[in-house]
């Protein structure tokens, strides 16, 4: 059986509920920052020590939120969680899920550890600043591509969705007011009310 690598409520999320969308088969492996054991067995699939991390039956790993969560859509072509490749819809898709992880996702890296950003401490508020902008910045432009929805690529759910989900899930953490963004906030309300997002938060125990 498959098994994904996660930390709850981290990027890792997103596959969790393509997953479980997707209706395949996996078991759910928690990364536990408590437990060093944990990172050092991941170490031994991942060289980044990162989640997501997909582990096959045949010892195959897969790493990277677009590349497993276009793995997962292309699994099951008739759940329709990607459109058809070589349309102008799929290269959409492909362009949400650049987007969201070359340009919102790098953004949180000095809110959360600011400490791998800049050497000296006194700089950490300015780095959280700077980058603080680019998220809001981000969210902006993600604000004005959601057309009326309810989803990324308007109608259709799609793996892109949950991955939009998580990184507004950590809005908060830098301080920007979600209430900023009605239309991602809309989005965010009907991905928390799927069934795949509600079994894939009981398994990580959050909300
Ligand atoms: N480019 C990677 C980034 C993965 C990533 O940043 N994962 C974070 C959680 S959201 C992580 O594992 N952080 C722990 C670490 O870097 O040690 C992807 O898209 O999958």
């Amino acid at each position: 059986m498959l098994t994904l690598f996660g930390m709850p409520g981290a990027c890792s999320l997103a596959p969790h509920i393509a997953l479980e969308e997707a209706g395949i088969p996996f078991q759910y492996s928690m990364i536990r920052k408590s437990h060093p054991e944990d990172r050092e067995n991941l170490l031994k699939l991942n060289p980044m020590g990162q989640v997501p991390t997909l582990l096959f039956d045949d010892g195959t790993v897969l790493t990277q939120n677009s590349a497993i969560l276009s793995w997962i859509a292309e699994q099951v072509p008739g759940k329709k969680l990607l459109p058809p490749p070589g349309t102008i819809e799929h290269a959409r898709a492909q362009e949400w899920l650049s987007f969201l992880g070359t340009t919102i996702h790098p953004a949180y890296g000095p809110i959360f550890s600011p400490a791998k950003y800049v050497s000296s401490e006194a700089n950490f508020d300015d780095v959280k600043q700077v980058t603080k902008a680019k998220l809001e910045r981000g969210f902006e432009i993600v604000e004005s591509r959601l057309g009326d929805g309810p989803w990324a690529l308007g109608e259709t759910f799609s793996v892109v969705d949950p991955y939009l989900y998580v990184f507004f899930s950590w809005i908060g953490v830098p301080g920007i007011d979600a209430a900023k963004y009605p239309k991602i906030q809309r989005h965010a309300e009907a991905l928390r009310a799927r069934e795949s997002a509600k079994r894939a938060f009981a398994t990580e125990k959050i909300r």
